[in-house]
């Protein structure tokens, strides 16, 4: 009787024994604090939050886990820890923090590095690069493929250099207006400046846990950091990249916001900062020198009014209808082209006159900084593609009107073109057609070529050498490759081999603000 119940009892236990979720915490301590930090803030792994783990998506994460992530230290752990626990750490990965982190003036200024106190205010102007080629006609490519960017020389359409960049660079990187300095965004908060010509990183720091993107000024002096964790901005000498300030995103209410992305308005002196969860646009103005004229209107920003902070940085906040979070500005940056997530729709937003000028027929998601302008029939026309829906919107820009809606074979994230190209590219980025790459006439505005780089691999992301003379696409795959086009006969010229590279970077083009590329 006895016995009977010993083994009644063992039999009940054994399910719950084997049903009974294991403890993730333990399991995050012994496996992968070390390298992603113990409150998962990241170390010399990314961050796991809920916020930074959004683009891998909680699918796949269990097979992360188990496997690893290629040409990463990340390895596989289905050897130490079986299912369930793989699901416990997946689950403990995917919740957010009891308390939201954050990401401290003293925690930025520990991860302050210098690599090179030399460069950092750049060497004598008689400097010379250490390669033999035109430092304008160089090409960063970012290859997120195995995290590195390549220095690729713009002439030769060769590569010249490659380096390990930080986990997942996002956005442009950004130049200084000689271009001899360039700063990487990765998602994970690390701002890394390079010198172009020593090929060498000069710092490094950590602004934030989860970031948007950067923007430089044009003076040369100052970085701005965009954060969705914390809500804050970030700003930054450029020089060593030493941290002037923190400055928390918050409205009259005490609510706080992400920060969508952070953009320099030359002519302004300023910085302009998109928000994503109260309705204001920021501006940030950098200059000593106050007050300026521009466009024949006196800015007010020296008046106390609405200004959430004063000082030598400070910024005008200015109320607008909707939240709009994702900016283009025209050549002159009088207006803001913005796009209301909610609508979907998209409104143009005067800088002088800091109010709403236009709603635009703008449907879809247009991923707006991949907007280009060009000169048509004596107006300035700007074109979009969109990440929704499978068109290019071309608006003419003195009236706001939709001129044209270009059928494509799916949605687009990137278009670009050149001063010296009668083309505009776009890329179909989603879909069965992510293959494919459209050649737009920029006059008739029709499609002229539909090019098919490598058949079953993404083709995206086009930028121009130089002079306009070379369209080089991207392959988005591990085993992808630059191809180089003549941007006149549309022929391949070469393919350059690179891991999953994601954007190229033209020197010229970026510091001269080409209509066809992003600033
Ligand atoms: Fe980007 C630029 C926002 C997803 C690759 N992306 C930008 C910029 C913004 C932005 C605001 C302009 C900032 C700048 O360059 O300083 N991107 C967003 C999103 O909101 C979105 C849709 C969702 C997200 O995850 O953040 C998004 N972006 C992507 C991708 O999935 C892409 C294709 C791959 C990746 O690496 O994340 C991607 N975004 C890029 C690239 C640029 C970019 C390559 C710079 C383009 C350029 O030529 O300047």
């Amino acid at each position: 009787m006895r016995f009977t119940a010993h083994w009644l009892f063992l039999l009940l236990s054994l399910p719950l024994v084997s049903l009974a979720k294991p403890d993730a915490r333990p399991l995050y301590a012994t496996h992968c604090a070390v390298c992603h930090g113990p409150e998962r803030l990241g170390l010399t792994a990314p961050a796991l939050l809920p916020e930074n783990l959004k683009r891998l998506g909680r699918k796949r994460a269990p097979k992360v886990i188990a496997e690893g992530r290629p040409a990463t230290q990340m390895q596989g752990f289905a050897g130490k820890l079986d299912k369930a626990q793989i699901a416990a750490l997946v689950d403990y990965i995917f919740t957010p923090p009891k308390v939201r982190p954050e990401w401290s003036a003293d925690r930025i200024h520990a991860s302050h590095v210098v690599y090179f106190p030399e460069l950092v205010h750049g060497d004598a102007k008689s400097a010379k690069p250490v390669y033999d080629a035109d430092p304008l006609n160089l090409f960063l490519v970012v290859e997120a493929g195995d995290h590195h960017v390549s220095v690729l020389d713009g002439d030769r359409l060769e590569p010249i250099h490659r380096f390990k960049s930080r986990f997942a660079l996002h956005g442009g990187p950004k130049y200084t207006s000689d271009g001899r300095f360039v700063y990487f965004a990765s998602r994970d908060g690390w701002i890394s400046k390079f010198d172009m010509y020593k090929l060498k990183t000069v710092a490094e720091i950590r602004a934030g846990i989860n970031t948007r993107n950067i923007a430089v000024s044009a003076d040369d002096r100052y970085v701005l950091v965009g954060n969705y964790l914390p809500h804050t901005l970030v700003l930054l000498r450029a020089d060593d990249l030493s941290l002037i300030k923190v400055i928390p995103v918050r409205d009259d209410f005490g609510n706080s916001s992400r920060v969508s992305a952070v953009y320099v308005a030359p002519p302004r002196e300023s910085f302009i900062i998109a928000l994503k969860d109260f309705p204001e646009i920021w501006e940030m103005f950098y200059s000593d020198h106050p007050p300026r004229v521009f466009n024949g209107a006196v800015h007010d920003f020296h008046m106390a009014e609405g200004l959430a902070e004063k000082g030598p940085f400070p910024i005008k906040r200015i109320g607008t209808d909707d939240i709009l979070d994702d900016f283009f500005f025209d050549q002159s940056y009088t207006n803001l082209i913005g796009t209301a997530r909610n609508d979907k729709k998209g409104q143009v937003f005067n800088l002088i006159v800091r109010r709403k000028i236009a709603d635009l027929d703008l449907t879809g998601m247009p991923h707006l900084g991949s907007g280009i302008t060009w000169k048509r029939n004596g107006h300035t026309v700007m074109a979009t593609p969109n990440i929704k829906e499978s068109y290019v919107t071309v608006i003419d820009m003195d009236t706001w009107k939709t001129i044209k809606r270009i059928k494509t074979l799916g949605p687009g994230f990137f278009m670009r073109s050149h001063e010296n190209s009668p083309y505009a590219w776009v890329d179909v980025f989603f879909g069965p057609n992510r293959d494919v790459m459209h050649v737009i006439d920029k006059q008739t505005l029709e499609i002229v070529k539909t090019l098919r780089p490598a058949p079953g691999k993404t083709a995206a992301h086009v930028e121009f050498t130089r002079d306009g003379r070379y369209a080089l696409v991207s392959i988005w795959d591990m085993d992808g490759a630059i191809v180089v086009y003549d941007a006149k006969t549309l022929k391949e010229i070469k393919r350059i081999p690179m891991k999953k590279p994601v954007g190229k970077y033209n020197v010229y083009n970026k510091i001269h603000r080409s209509e066809g590329t992003s600033h």
